[in-house]
Formats: structure tokens, C-alpha cells, sequence
């Protein structure tokens, strides 16, 4: 692994399009930055980007529906994200926007590199075009009736109401949500990047490295691959993205697909960021230099992109090139998906915490751990409000803070804040840890991805601390043997220094405070910048007889209350039966009809309305009533499976509707002359279908 020079970092750059929640923390931004971290403790070059993806039809969506500019909708979100992850202490080295000058110019280069090359094909498709509103439809702006399951506002790109996914083509009755009116096909013309003329050398990309990724990164992109990749549309009809970079007609009004300029976000905000330092071509070390390493942090949604389309876009840039040729990524850690409270996070059902909202209520590190502890690495787990409680009062304050409090608290106390004694190396390894060991296994957690095995291994050192503390019970001991209480003290400082480094990567914000009341001025992150490697420092005892501690001790970890979380809960509660109630309404009006029948075979049924005249039940069969029904001068025997739902006497007198002119039938040795129509009810009960009206006995229903 670290046959490479220096390692980028890039995270999947949320939509500017509503906040972030846990889930995106959870499977994107959080593991990212325990590995970027986790890099800069052992000294590597590593560089983490992000941003904003500030593009695509959402964005404008959500601009018409406020009545603001797609700008202040990214404006918006831009700031309220970026202002999350710094409370998170998400690390980026730069967090750019795709709306900035560099990315639309890098994107545009990329465009014409392709173009000159003649690699995109163009074509002609049929679209909507809304002539009051004067532009093209793109799927998102048209709706109208599900084909599948008639919910009347179904999207262009699917019916939210049956989950199909559809072409705005399919709708029934088409309408445009932008005028209401009734859209016309028109000819537009777009350009497609031909992924299949890739597709020897993508298979040959990913297949070099089935062994590294994991499985799922590799099974859903051999997935796309054994279908054969098609040509894809680079290009839509819109008026907020970046613009097509040609002045022929044909390009007017139309912008690159928000996917293909996402993508070259990396790149833009990695070239913004070589221009804060300073060094404008720094860029290309991190980019250009096969010495490099690149790794896409995403969610497992966004694989693909990252492994298919991005690789194929690089590919025919490098496509010819004998210099300026891009790395393709040599990692893709996707994460799969935290649930909530199990259900999935959705932003549409407003199903979600979100992150900036989560931080005003509670410490960052606490749901650093938690989250990390609930990492989706290789399937979908799950966070609940009682796991965080539990998490932070059991293992973050009863384990770690209470530890370190206590070293600090009894050095002070008994040994005027300095530590007391030199420790030896033999000493250090007396400890019960492992320390080279230990090592070797958190590098290995590290740098596989592992990073709840990371915190594990974090947690059980702590674990270990406390136990040795608590055994070697240096207050007693003190009584009669002052040196070996300060040789215990010394050793648990030192714990409390290793305990700072190793869970560094997780909890930051808490290794920094340790590392302050240990009396170091500076913080660990100033350290790290300045280009130290702390990571070693796990393998012996790092604080000197006579060092002084800062003089004071803080309380960590503040534990949460059951009341703390009793709000919580309640919204949830409320979330849930919204949900379910809006699922069960979905279920009831998921329609499936029977095969179309003519009007003429419709009014083969001769429907008439019946009086019950006598019911009762049939011998040995407990559904059914034998019914004898007035149907105008004729009387007719029929057997219906009411029985569970209606005692005979309830029937008697009532009207009920007869299919009279069905075949006769013979149901347990008795004769059945037609059927009467009922209904079911939720739970299988039956409710008979009554018509109303007077002197109608006998009448045809039609
Ligand atoms: N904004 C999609 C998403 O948030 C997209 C990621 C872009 S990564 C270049 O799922
Ligand atoms: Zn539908």
C-alpha cells in the first residue's frame, strides 16, 4: 500500500439540494475523514476533497416551488452543508462548489477534449417541450397518470405511488408542471457518450482490481458490464448548468448532464485548492502522478458513476495522450445504507435527522463513535436513538472519560499534576497490550476500511486501561508504597496519550482535549499539519518523569438522559405512523386490473337487483348461506360465502345485487342459481353490495 507517494481522498459531493443527514454521514463523509485522518497520524501525504454538486433538475425544482433562483437554493444549501460537516469536524482540505468559474471550465474542457476527438455521438430524440413555458420538459417536469397504477400525479421518471420507473412517454395525459398545460413532442438533439466503446478497457479496470474492492463495488459494476454498456446522454435541455461550450445552433440552450460534470468536480476543487496554496500545477501531483493514490468514498447508489462512467470519461482524455493523463481511482470503499430507526432515511418523506440539526442538540464525537460503530461497510446496519445513549454513556463516558479522568484527577491530587515516575519499556509492555501487535492490527483495520474493527480495537484499550487502574488501586496503594502508585500513575498517563492517538481518527475533538489536560500546548490536528507522525508513539511510553500535566480535568463525555432523548423518540413515533399510513394508503390504491373486456362483453352480465326473501345455513359448510331471492316475478336459490360476516336473519330483507344469467352450479349437493356481489373488506371481512332505491326489484343494474 504505501508503494504510493500521497493519496486522494474525494467524498461524493451531496446535492446543494436539501441538508445532509445521517445516513450520508454515516456511509460517505464520516469513514473518509476516520481515513484521512487515520493517514495524516502516520505522517502520509494525504489530500481530501469535496463539495457541493450545485446541478440537475431537483435544483431547479425546489427553485420554482420557493419562488427563488436555483442560485439561492445552492447558496443555501451549500453553506448549510458545509457549515454541518466543520461542527462534525469533517477535515476537507477544500470543499468546493461545481457553480465556481474552475469547474465549469474544467468541465467544459473535458467536453471538447472528447468532442475534438469525436468520440461522443449525437442524436435526435423526441421530447417534451412546453410551448407556454417555452423549453423543453426534462423527466422530472412532466407528470401525469401512472400507466401501471393510475396514481394521476405520477413523475416523468416514476410513479412514487408504485415505484415503476417510467419515460415521461408513458404518462397518461401528460402535463407539464411548469404551465399546467398539455406538452407537444418536439426533435432535440443531444450528445452521448459512448460508454461501450469502453467497455473492453473498463472490464480490464475493474477486473485488476477484484481483489482490493470489496465485492459489492465489484458485483454491481460486473453487473452493468454483462449487460453491455449503451451510449449515454452527456447533454439535457435546461437553462441552469453548464453551458455546452459551442456556438453552433444545435448547442443553444442545452447544458452537460449533471453527472458528467459532477464527476470533474474532483478535479476543479482540486485545482482551487493548488491555487489557495499557492502552487496553481499542485494539483496535477495528486491527479497525473501514477505514484499517486485516488479512493472515491460514496454510497453504494453512486457506484457505477465512479467505477464505470468516471474511468471511461478519463479514459478518453487519456485516450492518445502521451502526458497530462489522469489516475483512475484505485479505491472505491461504497458503503451500503444506515437505516434509521429501521427505515431508510428518505429525504422526500422528510424521513431523516439531519446532521446540522443532530449537532445543535449533542456533541460531535458522540455521534462520531456512534456512527462509526454503526458503519455499513459491507451491509446495511442501523442507528437508534437508544444505541447513541447507550454508546455514549456505557462506552464513551463509563469507559474512556472516566478512565482519563481518573489518571488525571489522582495525579493531581497526590502527585502536584507531574507525572510521577519514568517508565520503562518493560513496564509499558506489562500492561496487557500488545502493543506491536495492536499496531499492526488498527494499521490493517485502517487502511482495509475496517473502521469499525479501528474502534474496536480503540475500545478494548480502553477497556484494558480501566481494568488496570481499577486493579493496580494505586489510592490504596499509595498508603504504603508511594513509587509503585507512581509508576501505575505514570503508566495510565501514558494510556491516556496512547488512548488520544489511537481513537484520534474516530474522535477527534476528544483526543485534542485529552491531549490538553495531559499538558501538551498545541493540539493534535496542529501537530498532524505541521507534518509529525503520531502513530508510533502507540509502541512506548511518550510522557517524561517530571512532565506537567495542565493542572485541571474536564468531564468528557456528559451522559445522555432518558429525557434527553424522550423528544426524539417522540418525533420518530410521529414520523412512523405517518409513514405507515401513507405506506397502507399506497398499498390499498396499488391497482391491478384484470385484462380489458369489450362494452359488449360487458353487458353479457346481467346484473339485477335482488330481495333475500329466507337465509340460512348450509349443513357441514360453515361459509356458506343458502339464500332464496325475490328477483321480480322469479325466484332464485343462490349460495354466497357470508356466512363468517352475516347471521341469516341479518340478511333477510335486504336488497343485494344478483349476476343472474351465470351458469347454475352444485356446491356441497346444493344447487346455486347465480351469485350476489360483496366486497372485502382490510381483513378479509365481507361486506355485500346493497342497492338503494325504491320499487328497483328485479331491475337491471347498468
Ligand atoms: N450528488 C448524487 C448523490 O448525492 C451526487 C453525487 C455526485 S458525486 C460526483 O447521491
Ligand atoms: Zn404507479
Amino acid at each position: 500500500m504505501s508503494h504510493f507517494k500521497r493519496t486522494l481522498v474525494t467524498t461524493a459531493l451531496p446535492y446543494a439540494n436539501g441538508p445532509v443527514h445521517l445516513g450520508h454521514l454515516a456511509g460517505v463523509y464520516l469513514p473518509a475523514d476516520i481515513y484521512v485522518r487515520y493517514k495524516r497520524l502516520k505522517g502520509e501525504d494525504i489530500l481530501h476533497i469535496g463539495g457541493s454538486d450545485e446541478h440537475g433538475v431537483p435544483i431547479t425544482i425546489t427553485a420554482e416551488r420557493e419562488g427563488i433562483s436555483p442560485q439561492d437554493v445552492v447558496d443555501r444549501y451549500h453553506r448549510m452543508n458545509l457549515d454541518a460537516f466543520r461542527k462534525c469536524a469533517i477535515s476537507f482540505d477544500y470543499y468546493g462548489r461545481t457553480s465556481s468559474a474552475t469547474h465549469h471550465a474544467t468541465a467544459q474542457e473535458f467536453f471538447t477534449e472528447i468532442e475534438h476527438k469525436g468520440i461522443f455521438n449525437k442524436k435526435t430524440e423526441k421530447l417534451f417541450f412546453d410551448r407556454k413555458a417555452d423549453r423543453f420538459l426534462s423527466d422530472r417536469y412532466v407528470t401525469g397518470t401512472c400507466p401501471i397504477c393510475n396514481n394521476p400525479e405520477a413523475n416523468g421518471d416514476q410513479c412514487e405511488q408504485c415505484g415503476t420507473h417510467l419515460s415521461p412517454l408513458e404518462l397518461i395525459n401528460p402535463k407539464s408542471k411548469l404551465s399546467d398545460e398539455t406538452p407537444e413532442l418536439r426533435d432535440t438533439m443531444h450528445w452521448y457518450f459512448p460508454l461501450g466503446r469502453f467497455q473492453p478497457q473498463l472490464e480490464a479496470y475493474v477486473n485488476s482490481h477484484e481483489d482490493e474492492w470489496r465485492s459489492n463495488v465489484v458485483n454491481y459494476s460486473r453487473t452493468w458490464l454483462k449487460q453491455g454498456l449503451n451510449d449515454r446522454a452527456i447533454t439535457r435541455d435546461l437553462n441552469w448548468g453548464i453551458k455546452v461550450p459551442l456556438d453552433s445552433a444545435e448547442a443553444e440552450g442545452k447544458v452537460l448532464y449533471v453527472w458528467f460534470d459532477a464527476v470533474l468536480g474532483y478535479i476543479s476543487f482540486t485545482r482551487e485548492w493548488a491555487q489557495e496554496q499557492g502552487s496553481p500545477d499542485r494539483w496535477k501531483e495528486y491527479w497525473q502522478d501514477p505514484e499517486s493514490r485516488l479512493v472515491h468514498f460514496i454510497g453504494k447508489d453512486n457506484v457505477v458513476f465512479h467505477t464505470l462512467m468516471f474511468p471511461a470519461i478519463l479514459m478518453a482524455w487519456n485516450e492518445g495522450r502521451m502526458e497530462g493523463c489522469y489516475n483512475l481511482a484505485d479505491n472505491v470503499p461504497a458503503s451500503e445504507f444506515m437505516n434509521f430507526e429501521g427505515r431508510k432515511f428518505s429525504k422526500s418523506r422528510n424521513y431523516a435527522v439531519y446532521l446540522g440539526e443532530f449537532l445543535e442538540k449533542f456533541p460531535a464525537d458522540t455521534l462520531r463513535y456512534s456512527i462509526a460503530m454503526n458503519y455499513p461497510e459491507n451491509k446495511d446496519t442501523d442507528f437508534s436513538w437508544l444505541d447513541f445513549q447507550n454508546r455514549t454513556n456505557g462506552e464513551l463516558a463509563d469507559t474512556l472519560g472516566n478512565f482519563i479522568k481518573r489518571s488525571i484527577d489522582f495525579t493531581n491530587a497526590r502527585f502536584d499534576g507531574e507525572v510521577p515516575y519514568a517508565c520503562t519499556f518493560d513496564e509499558w509492555n506489562t500492561i496487557g497490550i500488545d502493543w506491536q501487535e495492536l499496531l499492526s492490527q488498527l494499521d490493517l483495520a485502517f487502511e482495509q476500511f475496517h473502521f469499525r474493527d479501528a474502534l474496536s480495537l480503540g475500545m478494548e484499550m480502553a477497556r484494558a486501561a480501566n481494568r488496570f487502574l481499577t486493579e493496580a488501586e494505586p489510592w490504596k496503594v499509595i498508603k504504603s508504597d508511594r513509587e509503585e502508585a507512581a509508576k501505575t500513575m505514570a503508566l495510565s498517563l501514558n494510556l491516556c496519550h496512547a488512548l488520544a492517538v489511537a481513537l484520534y481518527p474516530v474522535i477527534p475533538g476528544t483526543s485534542n482535549r485529552i491531549y490538553a489536560m495531559l499538558g501538551f500546548s498545541g493540539t493534535i490536528d496542529d501537530l498532524l499539519t505541521h507534518g509529525h507522525s503520531l502513530s508510533e508513539s502507540l509502541l512506548r511510553p511518550m510522557l517524561e518523569k517530571g512532565h506537567r500535566l495542565r493542572g485541571d480535568s474536564e468531564i468528557l463525555f456528559t451522559k445522555i438522559e432518558d429525557s434527553d432523548i424522550a423528544p426524539e423518540l417522540r418525533k420518530i413515533e410521529l414520523l412512523v405512523a405517518e409513514a405507515e399510513k401513507r405506506e397502507s394508503g399506497a398499498e390499498q390504491q396499488k391497482m391491478e386490473f384484470k385484462p380489458v373486456i369489450s362494452f359488449d362483453d360487458f353487458l353479457k352480465v346481467d346484473l339485477r337487483v335482488a330481495r333475500v326473501i329466507s337465509a340460512e345455513k348450509v349443513k357441514k359448510a360453515g361459509k356458506l348461506l343458502k339464500l332464496q331471492l325475490q328477483v321480480g316475478s322469479v325466484t332464485k336459490q343462490v349460495l354466497a360465502g357470508i356466512a363468517k360476516n352475516y347471521s341469516p336473519e341479518e340478511m333477510v330483507g335486504k336488497n343485494v345485487v344478483l349476476v343472474a344469467n351465470l351458469a347454475d352450479r352444485t356446491i356441497r349437493d346444493e344447487h346455486s342459481e347465480g351469485m350476489i356481489l360483496a366486497v372485502e373488506g382490510p381483513d378479509g371481512k365481507l361486506f355485500v353490495v346493497e342497492p338503494a332505491g325504491e320499487e328497483i326489484n328485479g331491475r337491471q343494474i347498468q
